[in-house]
């Protein structure tokens, strides 16, 4: 019989791509989705028809039972949250309850609608529960590269709040024996990333700027070190953590680096521009405490889980800046058209 999913955050980056990759396996994948007329859910429908909806949201704890009543899955996968690091500085209570309380909202789901107390532990057939934690945990790096043991060390409210649901993931696995796993997932980028990440304010910027749509581009620290990978090649892992016989949390990364400095002139050299004449440091951008470093020691995931990635970072920027140009010609030949008044 077919697997059954279901994904929080199928509206965002990873849950299109996890709900497009458990379909070609088969699955029978559900999305909680929240608000009404929510115009994310239209995207998401248009990419996968095949997918079905439940409504529900991480910071109300009936809606989340009720979902995971009615989809009775096999396999949960909790991607939901407020993924925007800046914004966490801001609203630090609304992260904390989406991102950090939600998780327990989630786990205790699972647990009622499972029927877990502490002396009826989880059987064989029980759910299984994938967290998205994050590389933004270790924050202030106490070593380099990172690895599953690497002490923790947040340094936003939004490495705080992941950091929270990591450990109560941790702590329902040990006082029910729910099979609930964390990715340590480091940044993962695609043409279908939010445009506030870096990644993709500079590769739409670059199009605008090759199209002479815009001339320039303000950026925070350029200094800051990333280990940034594809999307597509990280939700491959999280399906592969829950096919394991036993629950256990994984980095996912690709073990190499580059700065917000090398990310801006690796995209600009893909339309043959010099980004020294485009991008402008504005301190405003920079944060009120920085993560330098990060960078994965997946080894772990090489080992249990089989896992590569398949696309370097060059070849990503390629992909998102070709993306972005072909996005920002269309707008700009339906903005000449609509003004030459032909319709
Ligand atoms: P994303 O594109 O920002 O998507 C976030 C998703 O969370 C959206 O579908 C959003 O739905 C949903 N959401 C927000 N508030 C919610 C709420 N109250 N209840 C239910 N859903 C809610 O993020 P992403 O890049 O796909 O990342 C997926 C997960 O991985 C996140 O948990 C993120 O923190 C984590 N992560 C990401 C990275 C990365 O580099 N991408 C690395 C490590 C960990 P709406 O459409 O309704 O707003
Ligand atoms: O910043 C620097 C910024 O916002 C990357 C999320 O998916 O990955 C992501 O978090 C770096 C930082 O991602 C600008 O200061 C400079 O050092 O693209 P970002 P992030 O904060 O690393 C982790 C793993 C997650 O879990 C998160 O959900 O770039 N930077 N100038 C800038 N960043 C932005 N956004 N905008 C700038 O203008």
């Amino acid at each position: 019989m077919a697997k059954r999913a279901l994904i929080t955050g199928i509206t965002g980056q990873d849950g299109s791509y996890l709900a497009e990759h458990l379909l070609s396996l088969g699955y029978q994948v559900w999305g909680l989705t929240r608000g009404q007329a929510n115009p994310h859910k239209m995207r998401v429908q248009k990419l996968a028809s095949e997918l079905s909806f439940v409504d529900g949201d991480l910071m109300d704890q009936g809606s989340l039972v009720s979902a995971v009543d009615r989809v009775q899955p096999d396999e949960v996968y909790n991607l939901g949250a407020i993924s925007f690091v800046a914004m966490s500085w801001q609203q630090a209570e609304l992260v904390t309850e989406v991102n950090a309380v939600g998780v327990l909202r989630m786990l205790e789901a699972i647990r009622m609608v499972s029927g877990l107390t502490t002396s009826r532990q989880a059987a064989d057939g029980q759910i299984r529960f994938y967290q998205a934690s994050s590389s933004e945990m270790f924050g202030k790096v106490t070593e380099s590269p990172q690895n599953e043991q690497t002490v923790l060390h947040p340094r936003s409210p939004y490495g705080v709040s992941k950091a929270y649901g990591h450990l109560m993931t941790r702590n329902y696995r040990e006082s029910y024996g729910m099979f609930g796993v964390s990715g340590i997932l480091f940044n993962h980028e695609s043409p279908r990333r939010g445009p506030e990440f870096v990644t993709r304010k500079i590769s739409l910027a670059v199009a605008q700027i090759k199209l002479g749509l815009q001339k320039e581009l303000r950026l925070g620290n350029l200094d800051a070190v990333r280990d940034w990978g594809f999307a597509g090649d990280y939700v491959r892992a999280m399906r592969l953590m829950l096919a394991q016989d036993e629950p256990v949390d994984h980095v996912v990364g690709t073990g190499r680096v580059h700065s917000v400095r090398d990310a801006v002139r690796i995209a600009f050299e893909c339309v043959g521009l010099n980004w020294e004449d485009h991008v402008v440091v504005d301190p405003a951008l920079v944060r009120p405490a920085e993560v330098e470093l990060l960078c994965a020691d997946s080894t772990r995931a090489r080992e249990n889980l089989g896992w590569e990635p398949s696309i370097d970072f060059p070849e990503l920027m390629q992909m998102m800046v070709e993306s972005d140009l072909r996005r920002a010609g269309r707008e700009r030949d339906y903005a000449e058209v609509l003004s030459a008044g032909s319709w």
